[in-house]
């Protein structure tokens, strides 16, 4: 791998001599590197390498400001609460000019954390109780970012979660269809176009303020956090790329299709999909809880809107990139990005016939 050969890692900061460099991790977007590095006394200490995409993240800079900025902000926040601020939180390992992140002769982005150890990332849930686990981290996360000053952040994406500017890059995809892939996904195609008018509805909300805009995670997944080995406690919310002004409904419907999905997002057999009711009660308890009460009625109310918009806003990321030859999701073998939209389709169509069970779960916590 590239990536490894370039022999990036001595220009940060490291402790000790590095002895394995691996390819680490499920996430679709930046390519990361796990370093193991030795110390004379024969303890190890580790790392994560990783590569930002810039063809996705269009000012590095700015991320990087919104990452030391906002890990600084909750450190402190951490240590008032009296916990480890080493884990709890990122912690950039800066280059040895001093920079929080290196640009390499072929113009790569570069930046450095501490890998977090003694905790796991999960691609599914396992058992119930980590999901509710990242239920209470998002919302606490979410608490803690409450008195941020939101207006210094940069956009890393602009209308990340924006459903309607969505549909209309998903229209466009279908309109140039430059792949020729269009006439063999019609049923798909179809699925998204029927349910335009929803699109609007969280958008609508935060434009007439009927629901608040807060500071969020906007990247919620199950893999987005470290979950402690030892106490089974949330430990980490990773994957800060995108912590940008949001809805609340974004971080939780996006925790929402990922977890409390009966399968993997990337599922063949569509039989295996469905939103388990059991997971979608639990994870909103454990979200609202998290937030300590701050969510508003209108926002718990909106909750399961809030997983089924997030949920047809993924399938229809995933679709359009399938129409555009795979240029933005990784992906692993061909008609990746297409299984993976099939999913998100299946789920949104489940949700619509629990939608009834799905509304009584959220009005309990009222
Ligand atoms: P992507 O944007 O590609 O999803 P992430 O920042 O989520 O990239 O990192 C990918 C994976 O690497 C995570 O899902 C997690 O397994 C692992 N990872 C990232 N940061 C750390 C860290 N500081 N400590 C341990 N593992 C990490
Ligand atoms: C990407 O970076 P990662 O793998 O955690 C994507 C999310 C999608 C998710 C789908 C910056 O998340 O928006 O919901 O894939 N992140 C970005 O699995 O686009
Ligand atoms: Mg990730």
């Amino acid at each position: 791998m590239d990536l490894v050969k370039k022999n990036i890692a001595p220009r940060f900061r490291l402790e000790g001599t590095l002895t394995e460099a691996v390819p680490y991790g499920s996430g679709h977007i930046n390519d990361t590197v796990r370093l193991t590095c030795e110390l004379e006394n024969g303890k190890t200490r580790r790392y994560i390498l990783q590569r930002m995409n810039d063809d996705i993240f269009k000012n590095p800079k700015g991320l990087m400001e919104n990452i030391m900025n906002v890990t600084s902000f909750l450190r402190n926040k951490i240590i008032q609460n009296g916990g480890d601020p080493d884990r709890e939180t990122l912690n950039v390992i800066r280059t040895v000019d001093g920079d929080n992140y290196l640009v390499d002769e072929d113009g790569d982005f570069w930046r450095m954390y501490i890998f977090i150890e003694d905790a796991t990332c999960f691609d599914i849930v396992e058992k119930p109780e980590d999901f509710y686990n990242s239920a209470l981290s998002f919302g606490n996360f979410q608490k803690l970012l409450a008195d941020y000053p939101a207006s210094t952040l940069h956009e890393t994406i602009p209308n990340f979660h924006n459903t309607v500017s969505r549909f209309e890059d998903f229209r466009k995809a279908v309109e140039e269809d430059t792949y020729k892939r269009a006439a063999g996904v019609q049923k798909e195609i179809r699925f998204v176009m029927d349910r335009e008018p929803e699109t609007h509805v969280i958008c609508d909300a935060l434009a007439k303020h009927r629901i608040p805009l807060r500071v969020t995670h906007n990247d919620t997944k199950l893999n987005n956090i470290m979950i402690d080995n030892k106490t089974g406690k949330g430990l980490c919310v990773i994957d800060l790329d995108t912590v940008m002004p949001g809805s609340a409904l974004y971080d939780y419907g996006d925790s929402i299709r990922f977890g409390a999905s009966t399968g993997a997002e990337d599922e063949k057999d569509l039989d295996k999909i469905s939103c388990d009711l059991k997971l979608f009660e639990i994870y909103t308890k454990g979200y609202v809880e998290g937030c300590g009460g701050s969510l508003t009625e209108e926002e718990i109310r909106m909750l399961p809107m809030g997983a089924k918009l997030m949920t047809l806003e993924c399938g229809m990321r995933f679709l359009a990139d399938y129409l555009q030859g795979d240029v933005y999701f990784k992906i692993h073998r061909p008609e990746h990005n297409l299984d993976r939209a099939r999913t998100q389709f299946k789920l949104v169509a489940d949700m619509e016939s629990k939608w009834d069970e799905m509304m009584s779960i959220a009005e309990k916590y009222l």
